[in-house]
C-alpha cells in the first residue's frame, strides 16, 4: 500500500492536542455571536490572515483573545465534540486533551463549567465514536505557582474527570522548577505528570522537567537534539517526547519542515510520537501532520509503524487499553 494511505489508516494514539487550539474560525465566530462577546476581527478570513505566527508568544497572544468565546458548559462540549469528530477521522483510537483552566476562570467561567462540558464530550465520543478520550490539566506558567496551586484546589472536586496535569504556555523565562511544589502533590494525588520542554526552551528545561518536576512525558523536547548526555537519559528511560511538527514550523523553530530533527530523535532511539498541538492554528490535525511531515523528510512506513506503536505505549491507557491497541 501507498505510505500515504498507511499514515491516514493507520491506528493511533494523540497525545499533544490543547483543545481550545482546537477551535476552528467559524465556530469561534458561532459562539462569540450566540454569547456576545466581541472579538478583535472582522471576518474569519480576517482572523485566519492572523495567523502569521513569528514564535511561541506571537501565537500565544491570539489563542487567548480566541478562547474568551468560550463561556457556557455547551461551548466547552462542543469545541471538544468538533475536535474528537475529527479524531475519530484521523483512526484516533485514544486521545489525551489538555485543557487550560486558569484561561477560563480568570474571566469568571467556573471550573465545574470547563471540566464539565470537556468531560460530557470525552464521554460521548466513547460510546458514540469509539474514541477513548482523557483529559489533562495544564498549568500556565507565566502565571504563578501559587496561581497554579488554586486551580489545582479548584479542580480536585472533579479528580476522576481528569488524569493529569501538564504544563504550557510562554517557555522562556518560566522554568519547570517554578512549579515544583505543585507538581511534588500532583504526584502524591497519584496524577500522570508532563510538561512543555525543549520546544523554544533550552535542554535545561527538558532536564529539570525530568528531575524537579518528575514528568512521565516531555511535551515537544526537540532542542533536546542540542545535549547528546540528553539524549542518551531520555532513550535509557524510554521518556516519549510529543513531537508537533507543523506547530514548531508555524513556530518558527524549524525554518522549514525538512529541516526539522524529528528523524534524528527517530533514530536516537527516543520514543517519539506526532502530535497536532493546534490544530485549528498550525494547518491540520494529526494526520495532516504524518503526511506533510513524511513528504518533507523521507521518513519511511518502518518510522511509521515505529511512531504509532510509540503512541499507544507512551499513553496513559492501562495495559488492558494498551493490548487492546497495539
Ligand atoms: C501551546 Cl504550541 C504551545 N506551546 C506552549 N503552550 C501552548 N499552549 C497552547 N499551545
Ligand atoms: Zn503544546
Amino acid at each position: 500500500a501507498r505510505l500515504p494511505e498507511l499514515l491516514a489508516r493507520m491506528p493511533k494514539a494523540e497525545l499533544h492536542i490543547h483543545i481550545e487550539g482546537s477551535l476552528e474560525p467559524e465556530l469561534m465566530f458561532k459562539m462569540a455571536r450566540r454569547n456576545g462577546v466581541s472579538l478583535p476581527y472582522a471576518s474569519v478570513d480576517e482572523l485566519r490572515r492572523a495567523y502569521d505566527f513569528s514564535n511561541l508568544q506571537s501565537f500565544l497572544d491570539i489563542y487567548y483573545a480566541g478562547a474568551s468565546v468560550l463561556l457556557h458548559e455547551q461551548d466547552f462540549y462542543d469545541v471538544a465534540w468538533a475536535y474528537l469528530q475529527r479524531a475519530q477521522a484521523d483512526n484516533v483510537l485514544r486521545a489525551e486533551l489538555f485543557f487550560d483552566p486558569q484561561t477560563h476562570t480568570a474571566r469568571g467561567v467556573a471550573m465545574e463549567t470547563v471540566i464539565g462540558g470537556l468531560h460530557r464530550a470525552c464521554e460521548d465520543a466513547r460510546t458514540q465514536l469509539g474514541v477513548d478520550a482523557a483529559l489533562i490539566l495544564c498549568f500556565l506558567r507565566h502565571l504563578s505557582e501559587d496561581d497554579a496551586f488554586e486551580t489545582l484546589e479548584a479542580a480536585l472536586p472533579y479528580r476522576d474527570q481528569f488524569i493529569g496535569v501538564g504544563l504550557d504556555s510562554s517557555e522562556v523565562g518560566h522554568p519547570p522548577e517554578k512549579f515544583a511544589r505543585v507538581f511534588a502533590r500532583c504526584r502524591e494525588l497519584g496524577l500522570h505528570l508532563v510538561a512543555h520542554a525543549g520546544e523554544e526552551g533550552p535542554p535545561a528545561y527538558v532536564w529539570s522537567a525530568l528531575d524537579v518536576l518528575k514528568v512521565e512525558r516531555i511535551d515537544h523536547g526537540v532542542q533536546s537534539a542540542k545535549d547528546p548526555a540528553l539524549m542518551k537519559r531520555l532513550a535509557q528511560d524510554g521518556i516519549a517526547l510529543t513531537v508537533c511538527p507543523l506547530s514548531n514550523l508555524k513556530l518558527c523553530v524549524f525554518p522549514k519542515l525538512a529541516e526539522h530533527n524529528i528523524r534524528t530523535l527517530l533514530d536516537a532511539g527516543l520514543k517519539v510520537t506526532i502530535n497536532s498541538d493546534d490544530p485549528a492554528y498550525f494547518g491540520g490535525y494529526v494526520n495532516t501532520n504524518f503526511l506533510q511531515t513524511f513528504e518533507a523528510t523521507g521518513l519511511t512506513a518502518t518510522h511509521a509503524w515505529q511512531l504509532a506503536r510509540n503512541s499507544f505505549e507512551a499513553s496513559f491507557m492501562d495495559a488492558a487499553g494498551k493490548a487492546r491497541c497495539l
